[in-house]
This record gives structure tokens, C-alpha cells and sequence, in this order.
């Protein structure tokens, strides 16, 4: 590589628009070209009329197939290779200098290591490919918030992804200017092609996937996969692993939230942010329809899966979304469940995985109660009622602009962010957890939030209904030591002058039939406003055990026979329960050693304490 290249010398060698004068983004590219020899450099400009030339050339491919213009306009289907659907953890790495600074729940490996380890894997990869050049900023263009990240990748599809999961395109370079900072982010599905060689639909590299986060220099690379969260860089990789580590550093906090706005029927508005793991319906909470009996009251939408949390000079905290669309979870997903996202799905939507229709629409299980007597399965094979195979992936999945959802907050771009009122913290569990608790503290919530545990569904690895800790709903996406994590939350409990507060929800328990007791997504409504009441000050508590909870006279039940009794049934707290529950507590701050910090510690006994009494 030649240090010395002049900044128009540079863009001639990448092909870069003149427009570009960023040295060292240039130079970055340069050599990346040079490890990965790719046929060809394309910069991505965001265009529409980009995004439809990389569509029509991967529906003549065969990598898309479109759907009908009319019942679903500008729009196509995915089918992925069946080994790549889904993010894969055993193959996520945080290649900090320090094997301490990653923590036990981190799969870490030396940097020196993974270098070369990713220097062999990339040489070469991109032969006989596009490499594309794709800025994007996470959060809105400009914002003091956002992040701008470039990433490289021969995948088409990820482009086209991108596009709508992200602020996209030469925009961002008016951001970066000649020497603004970025986040590198290199991707390849890890699959040259020799002259004349055909591609397949969805290349990838089964044996070979490695998702590597170096979080000191803050660097991303991802090679073997073309799937989700492994491929979209952006989304878990920077706004979470790599976003966690800045905001460690600089004061803030990264997090595994969505952001919705609630207004109240009087006009007076409140923004929450909530953690739930995956598989929770956080998407359904964050487009939320009020019930009958609720009627004046309004959900609108932030984001679904990401929040980016900061000290403001008002003395509260602010947040963003740094996305810009969905990366949905299809299946689920209906008229009933969530009208909202049903109707973002109306055109411009890249579905991937899910069933295709005998009249070339898309269809996945839960979308209609009935479903079509034939159809095309995520694999591509004939599918009828019955036949014992899903018709759509499990974690088959829709991309979609936020732009198109109709309960999309109008301050959903505005660059300051919006002020959080409450924190609210979820997980699926069948006992033990109440519907919902306030924390009477800063500190007793982020001991509620560090504690969460969720129950595992069919979706996830392992066996049903076994409880997992998930700390803040952030055990796979922390990019650092899980015990500095805890004592960072506790820090930005003191840098604000008015902190949120804190809730722990559950929608998921279950009666002694094993029938769950909460009636239904669009009730937990009667929770948000509640929540709601508790910010302004307008609803009352009761002291218990583990918090403040509702009566049952605290929640409006207006519009829905719900009894006492079943509320009874989803408040209560069993001391046996909750004794078991504080021995798993116990094993998670085990595995965390040293790094525990003292503050929970205490927490802990002082609920041990009320628990026994
Ligand atoms: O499997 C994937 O690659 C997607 S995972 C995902 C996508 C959108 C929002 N959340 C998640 C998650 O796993 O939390
Ligand atoms: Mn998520």
C-alpha cells in the first residue's frame, strides 16, 4: 500500500465519486479492495433508483423473486440458504485487548489472533464480486447522537437492506466531511467466484462464520453469512456491541429498547423506552392499538428493537432510534396481534423466509387464522395444511422503512431525541414475575433489570420453558464485561437530574391450567397507562416485597371483564418461588467474579430480606 497517494489519486484507484475527500476512508477501502480483489467498487449513493437497478439484477439472478405489483407493490421475497436464518452466537466474538474486558459472557478471542485468523479468511473473498461501498448513519443525519459507520460488503442484498434499516447514501458524506470519524464495518458472505462461475441464491459459508466486534478500535468484521443481525451491520453489531462500549466511555448508554410515545386522552404526552429479550412481541408493544374501553388514548412509535440513551440539559435522559426501519419477525404477525406493522407491510417490504402464495403474495403462520390450501415453503417446496412443516421460517423475517408505519412518532427523526419518562423491563415468564412492579429506586430497578430472566420458546436453541438470565435483555448484544455493564447502569442513575422510572413487566404468566392470564397484547395498554399515571403522578401504589404494584382498583379496567381474582392470580408472590429465583440471581453474579458490584450485592439481601419476612 502506498501511504504517500494523494486524496484524488486515492478516489481514482476505488472509483470513488469526486465528491468523496476522505482520506482515511479512502485509504480504508483501498485496502480492503486490495486484501478482498473484488471485480468491481460500486459507492452506494441510497438512491431509489439504485436500490431498484440492485433489485431487478437480483430478481434476474434469482436471489429475489418478486411479488405481485399489485397486492404488494415494489416488493420481494428471500429465500436464504436453510443453514443461514439467524443470528448465530457461538460465532459472535469481542476481540478486546483484554480477555477481562469481554467478560464470561462474551465469547472473546485475542485480537492479534482474530486478525490473522481474518486476514486469511478475507484474502481474496470478494473475486469475482461487487464490492459495495454503503455509508449509513444510526440516528438521525447530523444528530450529536448518531453514529456514522461504512460498511463494505459483496452481498447486494445486504445493500438493499440497508437501505431501509438505516439512513443511507451520499448524505452521510456531507456528515463526514474529510476527516470525520466512522465505524468500519467489513463484510463478505465469504464465497469467491472463479471466471464464469454461477452464483447461487443466497451464498454463504456454513463452516466459516465469524461476526468479530474489536471494541478499542472499534472495527466490525463479518464474513459467511448474508443473514440478519450477522450481515445488517449496523444494527446489532454497531448500535449494540460497539455502541455499548462508546457509551461505557462516553457517558451514555446503548440499549436493547423499544421507544414508544403514550398520549393521554387530555393531550399530555410521555415517551418510555423498553428492554424485552427476543421473541417478547416488542415489536407488537411499540405499534400498540389501545382496547375498547381505552378509547383516547395513543401509541405511537420510536423504534422496536434499539434505543440510544443520553444525558440532556433538560436534566432528563433523551433517546434515539438510531435505526430507520424494521427488521421484523414474521410470523405472529397479524391483523389481530398488530395491525400497525400489518399495514407497514402494504408495499416496499423485503420479506425473507416466509411462504409465498399460489397468486404470488406472502403468508406465514399466524398471519390468517385459516391458512392458504397450498403454498410455497421458505424453502422453496410445495406446502399444503398439515404436512408437519412450517410454511414460513420461525425467524423468517419482513425489512420495511419506519416511514411507512402509521403510528409513527412525528418526533421519531427529531435529532435531540425525545425525554424518557420510564424504563420498562420485560421477560416471558410462566410464575414468579408479576404483571408489573415499580422500583423504588434507581438502583433497586437496575437490579430488577440486571436480574431478568426469560423462558426459552421453540424458536431459540435448547430446551422449552427453561429459564435463562438475560440481563437488561442485553446478554448477547453487551460488547463488554457483563459486571462493568451493571456499575456503568448504576453511574447514569446520578447523571441526570431526574432519572426515569423504572417498571418490570410480564405478560407471560401462566394460571394452574397453564392458560395465560394476561387476555392479550393490546391489554397490556391498561399496564401502559398505569405506568403512564404513575410519571405524572396521577396513579396510586401499593407497597410490597418486591416494589410498588398496583391494586387492583389502580388499573383501569374499563371495557374488559377482567376479575379480581385472575388479578390476583398475575400479582401474586410466592416466597418459594421468589427464594428460588434469588438462588439464580446468585449464580449469575458467581459467574461474574470480581466485577459484581457491590451495589447489587446489597440489593440483593435487602430483597432476600423482604422476601423472607
Ligand atoms: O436473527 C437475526 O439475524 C435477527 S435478530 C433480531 C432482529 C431484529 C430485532 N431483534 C432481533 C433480536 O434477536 O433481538
Ligand atoms: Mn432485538
Amino acid at each position: 500500500m502506498n501511504p504517500a497517494q494523494s486524496t484524488s489519486e486515492l478516489a481514482a484507484v476505488v472509483n470513488a465519486p469526486a465528491q468523496i475527500r476522505h482520506a482515511r476512508l479512502l485509504r480504508w477501502v483501498r485496502d480492503i479492495a486490495a486484501l478482498t480483489t473484488p471485480d468491481r467498487i460500486v459507492w452506494c449513493d441510497g438512491s431509489a433508483e439504485e436500490c431498484a437497478s440492485l433489485c431487478d439484477a437480483m430478481v434476474a439472478a434469482g436471489m429475489l423473486h418478486r411479488l405481485d405489483p399489485l397486492k404488494r407493490p415494489n416488493s420481494f421475497l428471500a429465500r436464504s440458504d436453510p443453514s443461514d436464518v439467524a443470528r448465530v452466537e457461538d460465532r459472535t466474538f469481542i476481540c478486546s485487548e483484554h480477555e477481562e474486558d469481554a467478560g464470561p459472557t462474551n465469547n472473546w478471542v485475542d485480537p492479534a489472533q482474530m486478525r490473522r485468523t481474518l486476514r486469511g479468511l478475507f484474502d481474496g473473498c470478494m473475486r469475482g464480486r461487487t464490492m459495495y461501498v454503503v455509508p449509513f448513519s444510526m440516528g438521525p443525519l447530523g444528530s450529536p447522537i448518531a453514529q456514522i459507520g461504512v460498511e463494505i460488503t459483496d452481498s447486494p442484498y445486504v445493500v438493499v437492506n440497508m437501505r431501509m434499516m438505516t439512513r443511507m447514501g451520499a448524505r452521510v458524506h456531507d456528515v463526514l466531511g474529510e476527516d470525520g470519524p466512522f465505524v468500519p464495518c467489513v463484510h463478505s458472505v465469504g464465497v469467491p467466484l472463479a471466471p464464469g462461475e454461477r452464483d447461487v441464491a443466497w451464498p454463504c459459508n456454513p463452516p466459516n462464520k465469524y461476526i468479530v466486534h474489536f471494541p478499542d478500535s472499534r472495527e466490525i468484521w463479518s464474513f459467511g453469512s448474508g443473514y440478519g443481525g450477522n450481515a445488517l451491520l449496523g444494527k446489532k453489531c454497531l448500535a449494540l456491541r460497539i455502541a455499548s462500549v462508546m457509551g461505557r466511555d462516553e457517558g451514555w448508554l446503548a440499549e436493547h429498547m423499544l421507544i414508544l410515545g403514550v398520549t393521554s386522552p387530555g393531550g399530555e404526552k410521555r415517551y418510555v423506552a423498553a428492554a424485552f429479550p427476543s421473541a417478547c412481541g416488542k415489536t407488537n408493544f411499540a405499534m400498540l392499538i389501545p382496547p375498547a374501553g381505552l378509547e383516547g388514548w395513543r401509541v405511537t412509535t420510536i423504534g422496536d428493537d434499539i434505543a440510544w440513551i443520553k444525558p440532556a440539559a433538560d436534566g432528563t435522559f433523551h433517546a434515539i432510534n438510531p435505526e430507520a426501519g424494521y427488521f421484523g419477525v414474521a410470523p405472529g404477525t397479524s391483523y389481530d396481534s398488530n395491525p400497525n406493522a400489518m399495514e407497514t407491510l402494504r408495499a416496499n417490504v423485503i420479506f425473507t423466509n416466509v411462504a409465498l402464495t399460489d397468486d404470488n403474495d406472502v403468508w406465514w403462520e399466524g398471519k390468517t387464522k385459516t391458512p392458504p390450501s397450498h403454498l410455497t415453503d421458505w424453502r422453496g417446496n410445495s406446502w399444503e395444511p398439515g404436512c408437519g412443516r412450517p410454511a414460513a421460517h420461525p425467524n423468517s423475517r419482513f425489512t420495511v422503512s419506519a416511514t411507512q408505519c402509521p403510528s409513527l412518532d412525528p418526533e421519531w427523526d427529531n435529532p435531540a431525541g425525545v425525554p424518557i419518562s420510564a424504563l420498562v423491563f420485560g421477560a416471558r415468564r410462566s410464575d414468579t414475575v408479576p404483571l408489573v412492579t415499580e422500583a423504588r429506586t434507581w438502583e433497586e430497578g437496575v437490579y430488577k433489570a440486571a436480574t431478568m430472566g426469560s423462558e426459552t420458546t421453540a424458536a431459540a436453541a435448547g430446551k422449552v420453558g427453561e429459564v435463562r438470565r438475560d440481563p437488561f435483555a442485553m446478554l448477547p448484544f453487551c460488547g463488554y464485561h457483563m459486571g462493568d455493564y451493571f456499575r456503568h447502569w448504576l453511574d447514569m442513575g446520578r447523571a441526570v437530574a431526574r432519572p426515569p422510572r423504572i417498571f418490570s413487566v410480564n405478560w407471560f404468566r401462566k394460571d394452574a391450567q397453564g392458560r395465560f392470564v394476561w387476555p392479550g397484547f393490546g391489554q397490556n395498554m391498561r399496564v401502559l397507562k398505569w405506568i403512564f399515571e404513575r410519571c405524572t403522578g396521577e396513579a396510586e401504589a401499593a407497597e410490597t416485597s418486591l416494589g410498588l404494584v398496583p391494586e387492583y382498583a389502580h388499573l383501569d379496567w374499563s371495557g374488559l371483564d377482567f376479575e379480581a381474582s385472575r388479578f390476583s392470580d398475575i400479582m401474586g408472590v410466592d416466597a418459594g418461588q421468589w427464594q428460588r429465583e434469588l438462588n439464580s440471581h446468585n449464580a449469575l453474579f458467581d459467574r461474574l467474579g470480581d466485577k459484581r458490584p457491590d451495589r447489587l450485592l446489597r440489593e440483593r439481601d435487602r430483597l432476600a430480606g423482604r422476601i423472607s419476612m
